[in-house]
């Protein structure tokens, strides 16, 4: 039967390009979607961005733009990363677009109009960076913020208020008689002590800055960013809209609904977001699923804490599948997972070059060798058979189960211990002896069907995932389905040819591709950042100032291993500028170099050292070279 499935991922924050941290919802969301699609399930995946509020407001403008300008240049950024990521999503908000801005302004009026939201005044520690107030009792000793450990500032300003404490208890039935609405049970916990704590009403507009949705009937105010932002999953539907059709069909006839989401922004969505429902007489009709975080070694990856990987370093050099992989691999449901460029390389050579690679790489051969490339249709079974056919129907009753329940480590575990498995057969049944004796064809001809067979369903249970690599082993298998819909053992090949299968995965050299990782320092990071920036005039670019300037003297930098510190002397004067070049350059080579330096740079303090100004280098992802004149003296102007 056709089910209806509605999945939604958080809208991605445009303060920047995102990072694999919050890669990891989207991607996440995308497998879990496209497994509903491939069990035939008629699925809406949405996605998009969340635009508003004071920290993009700031962002422009330290990058000189409007704000809409700004978040039109990250909204084309994301957008790119989500096609190079085979994001298959059906509809992307944003949330400066007119409908949803319209739908805000109408539920903010509707639940001003009946009581819910009331005119107040607001004093409190806010957060900038996560646009969040915080309570006393929230804060961090030191009054940093409790999530991202930033400075917070104390806000005053009169402010609209939603009415959460009349919902408290009604939420908390609703929680309590729904055990499923917050996935893993961990977190519906949290949740349910959060609520018992007591709620407070929660502050629905901001009157400090302008970035936001106006209030309708009062447009010194904006509408709070999370609001903004949670109204998406019904105002993408046309809630409140002309076309309201597919809100019908997907909100109001009670499909499946999951919101997939990280834990750090449950309570916006296990709290806030039910009693906006509740006060608009909207049912509750979704399902919560609350996954952990990518953690670099030194904590949650994120761009604010300086240690976030960009997709792209990966997919670029890997391909998106192996990103794909990593991510729904190593993130167990209710718990975090690590991110490590040699754990990547690890997972890229074990599981997918040597388990599946070498598991289709080896078939495609003995079958070409043995039978001509043609799928054997009639084989005696041998002694090891039965095992691996009902290892087949347990894994994927175990897969189905798992990706429908979000377990999408499990979903992989299970089916790479098929792989493994039939890895093992090979072993077992030693095709390379059956060859030799005529009397044992049939059953060599029954090693190479079920070899197939297994390909053929690893390859559909890993497909979400795996998106281009399940297409080319499905089409050199001559198998154009990826259907979980009665997927099992026994297909019909009658004779089927197999095409020619191109090369999967080649071996990574752990040296090789660790020195790549270490060359995406910081240099790296603040060239993605500047790319979001597109085209500049002549005017912007006779704005930098750059200068021939010869280098005195260079040390290490005592923090940082990728760091030099140089004095560098510009016609009279002489700056001391950190550059991320000691990989490539010793100190002492450095000394003596005319280099081009940015001589109007605004001072940074990195890693606790003064830098005034910037060395230009060229860099090709693997090396890099400083840039110098021969001729030119110290101070000489570089146009
Ligand atoms: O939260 N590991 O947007 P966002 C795993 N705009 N997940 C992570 C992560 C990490 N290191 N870092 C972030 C927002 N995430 C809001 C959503 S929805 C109405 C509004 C997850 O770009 C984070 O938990 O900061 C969230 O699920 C998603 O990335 C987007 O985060």
């Amino acid at each position: 039967m056709c089910k209806k499935c509605f999945v939604t991922t958080p809208i991605y924050y445009a303060s920047g390009t995102p990072q694999l941290g919050n890669s990891y919802s989207t991607v996440a969301c995308d497998v879990f979607a496209r497994y509903h699609r491939q069990s035939n399930h008629e699925t809406f995946y949405l996605t998009g961005m969340d635009e508003h509020g004071q920290k993009i407001e700031e962002k422009a403008k330290e990058a000189g733009l409007k704000p809409q300008d700004f978040v039109d240049g990250i909204a084309a950024k994301a957008k790119a990363v989500w096609k190079d990521l085979d994001i298959s999503y059906d509809y992307f908000i944003r949330t400066t677009d007119e409908n949803h801005v319209k739908t805000v302004q109408q539920i903010f009026e509707r639940l001003l109009k009946q009581d819910d939201i009331y005119l107040g005044s607001y004093s409190g520690a806010y957060c900038v960076s996560c646009e969040t107030f915080f309570t006393k009792t929230q804060l961090n000793e030191d009054g940093t913020c409790p999530d991202c450990g930033k400075p917070t500032k104390i806000v005053s300003e009169e402010a609209y208020f939603l009415r959460l404490s009349k919902y408290q208890d009604r939420l908390l039935k609703y929680i309590k008689d729904h055990p499923d609405f917050i996935m893993p049970e961990t977190r519906k916990n949290e949740v349910v002590s959060f609520i018992e704590s007591g709620l407070d009403d929660l502050c629905v507009s901001r009157t400090s800055f302008k970035w936001g949705i106006p209030v309708l009937s009062n447009p010194k105010h904006v509408v709070y960013v999370w609001i903004d932002a949670l109204t998406n999953y019904i105002s993408a539907l046309g809630y409140l809209q002309e076309d309201d059709q597919k809100f019908k069909d997907y909100w109001l006839s009670g499909v499946n609904t999951y919101h997939v989401i990280g834990k750090d922004i449950l309570r916006f969505h296990a709290v806030y977001w039910p009693i906006m429902l509740m006060a608009l007489d909207l049912p509750l009709n979704f399902k919560l699923i609350a996954h952990g975080w990518i953690l670099a070694r030194d904590g949650k990856m994120s761009k604010s804490r300086g240690n976030a990987v960009y997709p792209n370093y990966l997919y670029d050099r890997y391909g998106s599948d192996s990103v794909r992989y990593y991510l729904v691999k190593e993130m167990p449901l209710g718990n975090d997972g690590l991110f490590s460029y040699d754990r990547f390389i690890e997972r890229y050579n074990n599981d997918l070059v040597n388990d599946y690679g070498n598991l289709v790489s080896r078939t495609f051969s003995m079958v070409d060798k043995y039978f001509n490339s043609i799928i054997p249709a009639n084989y005696k079974e041998t002694a090891f058979d039965k095992n691996l056919e009902d290892k087949i129907s347990e894994v994927i009753a175990e897969v189905n189960k798992a990706f429908t329940e979000f377990r999408l480590q499990d979903a992989v575990e299970k089916t790479w211990e098929l792989i493994r498995r039939a890895n093992k057969y090979i072993d077992e049944t030693t095709p390379w002896s059956l060859v030799k004796d005529e009397n044992r064809k049939d059953e060599l001809a029954s090693v190479m069907y079920h070899l197939i067979e297994v390909i053929r369903i690893a390859t559909v249970l890993a497909s979400p995932y795996l998106v281009k690599t399940s297409k080319i082993v499905l089409d050199a298998l001559n198998v154009n389905s990826n259907t979980f819909v009665d997927l099992k053992f026994g297909h019909d090949y009658k004779n089927h040819q197999l095409h020619k299968i191109e090369h999967l995965f080649d071996r990574l050299d752990v040296s090789k591709e660790l020195a790549y990782f270490s060359t995406l320092n910081e240099t790296k990071e603040v060239k993605e950042e500047v790319k979001e920036i597109n085209e500049i005039s002549i005017e912007d670019f006779s704005k930098v100032e750059l200068k021939v300037g010869v280098v005195l003297e260079c040390k290490k930098h005592e923090n940082a291993d990728k760091l030099l510190v140089s004095k560098i002397k510009i016609g009279n004067e002489v700056r001391q500028i950190v550059s991320g070049i000691a990989k490539y350059y010793q100190p002492e080579e450095f000394v003596g170099k005319k280099v081009i330096v940015v001589t109007n740079l605004k001072k940074a303090i990195i890693r606790g050292v003064e830098s005034n100004g910037m060395v230009l280098c060229a860099e090709d992802g693997k090396n890099l070279e400083i840039v110098t004149v021969k001729d030119a003296e110290s101070g000489a102007s570089v146009r």
